[in-house]
């Protein structure tokens, strides 16, 4: 019973907070879907959804901090959706700067690191610069890194390692033979974060859209039916307690 931990913080949340501290997740990897769909249920603009799903990672990084996640992984933009309305990309480009210009100081204070993944190149320069300076800003903070895939693809990802790996090889540095699944890691936009050991993925989307395919492997995944602007502290806590259930009844020892 010593290893449970049993939080009475009035600050955090309402629910009990039940976590055996020893099998605590380094890495949680969210697909934040449903912002659209929840704002269409309210008779609001897909945009709304945008906003008030932004109010969600506030909540979220809040008490993944709370429970001692070290690494948390949040899906704002993929290859994919520079497809929709103009119009909605536009707004969507700008929420880092929103995110960034009410939330950079209370993330300093936390001591969270902002990191990204995801190709930069076709982002707009307002986006870029406001993503930049929160990365240097945060650099030596030394809590939980929050990491924004933007414009971030899967597979694009694997082709621009393998492209890496075949420069590496062209030059002379590199034999085929020692190319290694550590040494394939290594290249990938991931190389200096662990694996997510679990991955959430609300609104009750059950695939993967392109995200992660090669780090979620062995990740452990849970699926919710609500959707991303609903989701709260209490829901992460949930998931936790899942991949904890799961971990105890498969994992070794
Ligand atoms: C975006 C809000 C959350 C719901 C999912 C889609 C919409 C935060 C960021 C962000 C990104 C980089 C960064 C700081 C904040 C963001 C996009 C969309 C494109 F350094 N939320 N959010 N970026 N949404």
């Amino acid at each position: 019973m010593d290893r449970f931990f049993f939080n009475t913080d009035v600050n955090t949340d309402k629910k009990n907070m039940l976590l055996d501290q020893d099998n605590i997740p380094s890495h949680i990897a969210i697909i934040m879907d449903g912002n659209g769909r929840w704002a269409k249920q309210k008779g609001l603009p897909r945009v709304a959804g945008h906003r008030e799903g932004m109010k969600t990672i506030t909540n979220v990084v809040e008490k993944a901090n709370d429970i001692g996640i070290q690494f948390l992984t949040l899906y704002a933009f993929s290859t994919e959706n520079w497809k929709r309305p103009k119009t909605e990309v536009d707004f969507l480009m700008k929420l880092p700067e929103r995110f960034l210009d009410k939330e950079l100081p209370a993330l300093q204070k936390n001591n969270v690191k902002v990191k990204t993944i995801g190709d930069p190149s076709l982002l707009p320069p307002h986006t870029k610069q406001a993503v930049d300076k929160a990365v240097r800003e945060t650099e030596n903070n030394s809590g939980l890194v929050l990491n924004f895939a933007l414009n971030y693809g899967g597979r694009h990802e694997l082709v621009e390692a393998v492209r890496k790996l075949g420069r590496e090889v062209e030059h002379g540095h590199l034999k085929p033979e020692d190319i290694t699944e550590s040494l394939f890691s290594d290249r990938l936009l991931t190389s200096e974060i662990p694996d997510p050991d679990l991955l959430i993925r609300t609104s009750g989307e059950i695939r993967l859209s392109n995200f992660m395919l090669w780090q979620l492997a062995y990740s452990e995944f849970w699926f919710t039916e609500v959707l991303w602007p609903d989701f709260n502290g209490g829901h992460l806590v949930e998931a936790v307690q899942r991949y904890q259930q799961r971990k105890r009844r498969y994992g070794g020892v």
